[in-house]
Parts: structure tokens; sequence; C-alpha cells
């Protein structure tokens, strides 16, 4: 699994993405969890403005606007600060308020190429990002909770990503 860090300004959903994608069970154990199988770090709003230094701590970064934002904070290009891929998601597709497009364009403009259209609440998208991280065979306990979402009606989460690790297609 790729870990993934989550930066974007505060009410973007980050913990409750992270939550979503964990599942209850997961956030039960923990401490068992941080110490083996951390692959999402949930940052505080704050860090918004930090893509260059934080976005060393993991594999990839997931840059997160919510649909129901007016306007972008993201300046154009800004993940060009990062050494690491820089994956756009929209949070909040549920809301009744939500512009999916208008906030995907924002992402786009701020230098994603790949974008996740998601909600915590409905699961819309939360397989998908899972089977991005996927690069390896390694079964995570939120498997299971992946397993629930893919019944949720939006597709089966496949990445399209087709890694070649060491000769072997994953
Ligand atoms: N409708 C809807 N609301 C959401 C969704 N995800 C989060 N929210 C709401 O948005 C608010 C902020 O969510 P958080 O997950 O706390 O946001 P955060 O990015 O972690 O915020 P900070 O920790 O302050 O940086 C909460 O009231 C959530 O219930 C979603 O998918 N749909
Ligand atoms: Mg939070």
């Amino acid at each position: 699994m790729r870990k993934i860090i989550f930066i974007g300004r505060s009410e973007a959903g980050k913990t409750t993405l992270t939550q979503a994608m964990k599942g209850k069970k997961i956030v039960y154990h923990k401490t068992q969890y941080i110490n083996h199988y951390d692959v999402i770090i949930d940052t505080p709003g704050e860090y918004a403005g930090s893509l260059a230094v934080y976005s060393a701590e993991a594999d990839v970064v997931g840059l997160l606007i919510s649909a129901t934002e007016p306007f972008s904070l993201y300046p154009p290009n800004v993940t060009a600060q990062s050494n690491r891929e820089v994956v756009g998601i929209v949070t909040k597709c549920d809301h009744w308020a939500a512009n999916p497009e208008q906030a995907a364009d924002w992402l786009r403009l701020a230098g994603c190429k790949k974008i996740f259209m998601t909600s915590s609440f409905t699961g819309e998208g939360i397989a998908d990002i899972i089977s991005f991280q996927t690069v390896d065979n390694v079964k995570l306990p939120w498997e299971e909770v992946k397993a629930q979402y893919d019944h949720l009606g939006y597709g089966k989460g496949e990445s399209d990503q087709q890694l070649n690790l060491n000769g072997v297609i994953v």
C-alpha cells in the first residue's frame, strides 16, 4: 500500500474521509493500526499551505477540496511544490449545494492530473482511493470495509494503474 497524506483547508472533510476509509472497526483498533498499517495520514487544516514540507511524509498526496467551496485557495500548479504524486480529491459530492465539476476544475488548475470524486457519507469514490493506494498484495484490515463500499453501486473501485514491480504486474 502507498501511504497517502490528506491536505486541505479546515472543514474540507479530511478526518471524515479518513474515518470512512478505515471504517469503525479500524478506528476501534487504533493503536495496532498506527503501529503496523498506517497508510493514511490525516492533517490539520493549517497544513494546507505547506505542501512542500509535509508531502514528504507519504508516497502520495491527496489534495482535498469540498464540492461546496465557493472559491479555491490553491494557487495554480501548486502541486509542483511537491516531489510526490499529488492527486485531487473532491469531497462532499452528496451535498445539496455541491458543484463537483467546479471543484475538480480548481484541482486541475492546482496541477492534479487524477481526480477522485467522493462522498464520505454515501461512500462514492472511497473504494477508488483504496484501490489507487494498493500496489502490492498486502491485505489490510479495511479491505473488508472496501468490499462493503464495492456494493454501493459506484463501481468496483478498480485502479486504472497497473504497476510493474519487479516484473510482476499488480
Ligand atoms: N455532506 C457531507 N458532509 C461532509 C462530508 N465529509 C465531511 N462532511 C462534513 O464536513 C465537516 C468537516 O469535516 P471534517 O472531516 O471534520 O473536516 P477536516 O478537513 O478534517 O477539518 P479540520 O480538521 O478542521 O482541518 C463536518 O461537519 C462533516 O460532517 C461528506 O462527504 N458529505
Ligand atoms: Mg480534521
